[in-house]
């Protein structure tokens, strides 16, 4: 004869009589004794609501003697109504515990599987760098600023007035092809170059002017030495005494300055229509070769009148460079193509 739900706590409990008057007060603190110790080794909370069941459910050895409470008589009803009471709550209290005792160390087994190792070295972020183009036009444009020139910019999509007309081109200049430059309609076009930003800025304005101008320019053109988009820098300096002798001793000092070593600079007649006289820039490189880095000369007077300006009054010099080329000929890159792949591998080598 069994009082326990489950068999196999049978032999943990003592085996006790099922009537209550039976029962001593003996009897139930070993009772009392057994069933904290049976939940103090409850391993887990399936395992305590288990023996919460067998303990205090209804087949319980306590349901089953507290349901004898009302027949007996008032002496002995108080007394073992007191000791069932203490029984009870001796029982709960101690599944209570064990309860709170299980979750916490639920708690801290979930706390260490997922700790996070902070003494780990973080594995670095691949933080984003320049262009090489946009930090060889930082380069640029750093020696004109502090020579005093002011960096100017305008519109990409160009009326053909600026981008040719003023500049001195004739209307059957192969400049002014179809296949040498993208047009939108007949009069608006991507800008070839950033000398309109230059008219413009002698339009708007009174000499002196000491203005670069880089940005992005567009030609019909596209092989291993030439991008139907590629960046410009031009200069321009309007005054009452620009001479081309400044000129050239600007153009050697930004070139010594840019390639951080002296150099030959050769100035070598040349043409442009908005310029008389015009020069190419050569630099000696160290295999004995001329390399043409860029293009300059004196504003032509029609050029100027063009802008409102009195070529009696004012001189002006100009030059230009494509960026491209500088940055090439600084990092030592073979081919124009790779700027504008966005190959990370290769962007990744300049800072
Ligand atoms: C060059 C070479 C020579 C130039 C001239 C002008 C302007 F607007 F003032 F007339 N802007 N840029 C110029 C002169 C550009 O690039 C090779």
């Amino acid at each position: 004869m069994s009082h326990f739900a489950d068999e196999a706590l049978a032999g943990v409990l003592p085996t006790l009589s099922e009537t209550l008057t039976e029962v001593t007060q003996a009897h139930f603190d070993e009772f009392i004794a057994a069933a904290r110790q049976l939940i103090a080794g409850a391993g887990s909370l399936q395992d305590l609501q288990q023996q919460r069941v067998t303990l205090t459910g209804k087949k319980s050895a306590l349901t089953t003697w507290s349901k004898q409470l009302g027949k007996l008589e008032a002496e002995d009803k108080k007394s073992y109504g007191a000791s069932l009471h203490e029984v009870r709550s001796a029982i709960q209290d101690a599944l209570t515990e064990q309860q709170q005792a299980l979750e916490v160390a639920a708690l801290q087994a979930k706390l260490d599987a997922e700790r996070i190792d902070i003494t780990l070295p973080a594995r670095g972020s691949d933080k984003g760098r320049l262009h090489p183009i946009t930090m060889t036009t930082q380069r640029m444009q750093q020696f004109f600023v502090q020579a005093g020139f002011n960096v100017a910019t305008g519109p990409e999509v160009e009326h053909d007035y600026y981008n040719f007309e003023a500049l001195n081109i004739p209307s059957h200049h192969p400049a002014r092809a179809m296949h040498d430059t993208f047009y939108f309609d007949a009069h608006y076009l991507l800008r070839t170059h950033t000398s309109p930003v230059q008219i413009r800025t002698m339009e708007a304005g009174e000499p002196p002017i000491r203005i670069i101008c880089p940005g992005r320019v567009y030609r019909c053109d596209s092989d291993q030495t030439h991008s139907p988009m590629f960046h410009q820098l031009e200069g321009l300096m309007v005054s009452k005494s620009s001479t081309f002798a400044e000129l050239k001793g600007l153009i050697s000092e930004f070139l010594e300055a840019f390639f951080g070593k002296s150099l030959t600079v050769r100035f070598r007649p040349s043409f442009f229509p908005f310029t008389e006289p015009s020069a190419e820039v050569d630099i000696l490189a160290d295999n004995g070769k001329w390399l043409e880095v860029m293009g300059c000369g004196m504003v032509h007077p029609q050029v100027l009148k063009n802008c409102g300006i009195d070529p009696e009054e004012y001189t002006g010099f100009a030059f230009g460079m494509g960026i491209e080329r500088f940055a090439m000929l600084y990092y030592g890159i073979d081919d124009l193509r790779l700027f504008f792949q966005n190959d990370v591998r290769f962007l990744k080598q300049f800072s």
